[in-house]
């Protein structure tokens, strides 16, 4: 539960988020490299309602192939226009929604290093890693997602919550929740998505693009992932992998690497699971996922990561054989200083 004083503070930053807004006649939306449905049902619904108001214009930023086959339906759902290099010279100010830290932000290659050149960011986020790095931050770590973020954004702001905004904020707290399954899935998560049924979401239609419509090439991926999948730790870590080629193999990029870190992690018994995939050659992201009492937070920032104690994550450079050399013994040590903690 948040405290008093923390909803006083959450009403003044969303006053100020609304008043910048609403100064802006075009910005840009952003969101993180390899966006998952949350990133992206925040950066359009976001986008949509900015641009909806009367002489705005928002487009958002997502170069190609950052999306992945299985999300694509949002874009097309959303279809909002794609930022070029001129829509970041021009905008008055940019949204980041979901990005951990500024780095992470997914742009062309086109758009220069110094894209928002002093301009105000609005930073709208649920990790708790996030970095602040923003002109205003709305950082929430207790929020199960940024889709829920922008939905109480959006109520403050009085937009009309229509079926397609419903649809679109409910995918996001869907699956950021895994199917309300995670320790994230709060009181006003749930709470959340019963008020997107109530304005319109399409709950069966979503179910079935999100969770049963696997492509062959995902549904290749996926069963390396679960041939590769290791024990260590006595049981207590599963891990898998999936190097470059075998995601290539596959019929897959980077993009559709996305939540398949659950395979190992639906073993009984485990306490700490990670993927390390290649998706970008000679890069090996790692994806951490803890049970109830193993942040994998600490962890990931152990190598440079990020993310929340219940999922977070991290690249190393380096073929993925090595990173695992480099990794396991340090979870396996992670989890018995642990276990030493009385
Ligand atoms: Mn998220």
């Amino acid at each position: 539960m948040r405290s008093a004083t923390e909803s006083q503070k959450d009403s003044a930053v969303l006053a100020e988020l609304i008043r910048t807004l609403e100064s802006w006649k075009e910005t840009v939306v952003i969101a993180p490299d390899t966006p998952d449905a949350d990133a992206l049902a925040s950066m359009f619904s976001l986008a949509k309602a900015f641009g909806d108001g009367d002489g705005r214009s928002a487009k958002v930023s997502l170069p190609e192939n950052s999306l992945s086959q299985r999300l694509a339906f949002l874009h097309e759902w959303a279809n909002l226009p794609v930022a070029t290099a001129e829509d970041f010279a021009r905008a008055d100010g940019f949204v980041v929604v979901d990005t951990a830290k500024k780095s992470r932000c997914n742009l062309r290659e086109d758009v220069p290093e110094d894209w928002d050149r002093g301009r105000t960011i609005l930073n709208i986020d649920h990790h708790a890693s996030n970095t602040r790095f923003g002109t205003v931050n709305w950082v929430v770590g207790e929020a199960s997602s940024s889709a829920e973020l922008v939905y109480r954004l959006l109520q403050a702001w009085g937009w009309p919550i229509d079926p397609l905004y419903a649809s679109l904020l409910y995918a996001g707290i869907h699956t950021d929740t895994s199917g309300f399954s995670l320790p994230n899935t709060s009181k006003s998560a749930v709470a959340a998505a019963a008020e997107l049924v109530e304005r319109g979401a399409d709950v069966v239609e979503l179910g079935e693009r999100l969770c049963r419509s696997q492509r062959l090439s995902e549904f290749k991926l996926l069963r390396t992932i679960y041939a590769n999948t290791q024990l260590a730790a006595d049981g207590r870590i599963a891990y898998s992998t999936a190097d470059y080629q075998e995601i290539a193999d596959a019929g897959c990029s980077a993009a559709d690497v996305d939540d398949q870190v659950s395979v190992p992690r639906s073993l009984h018994g485990t306490r700490l699971a990670m993927l390390f995939t290649e998706g970008v050659r000679g890069k090996t992201r790692i994806n951490f996922r803890g049970d109830s009492g193993v942040p994998a937070l600490p962890l990931a920032k152990a190598f440079g990561g990020g993310g929340h104690d219940a999922a977070a994550g991290a690249i190393i450079a380096g073929p993925v054989p090595e990173v695992v050399a480099q990794v396991l013994p340090e979870a396996e040590s992670y989890l018995n200083r642990l276990a030493q903690k009385p």
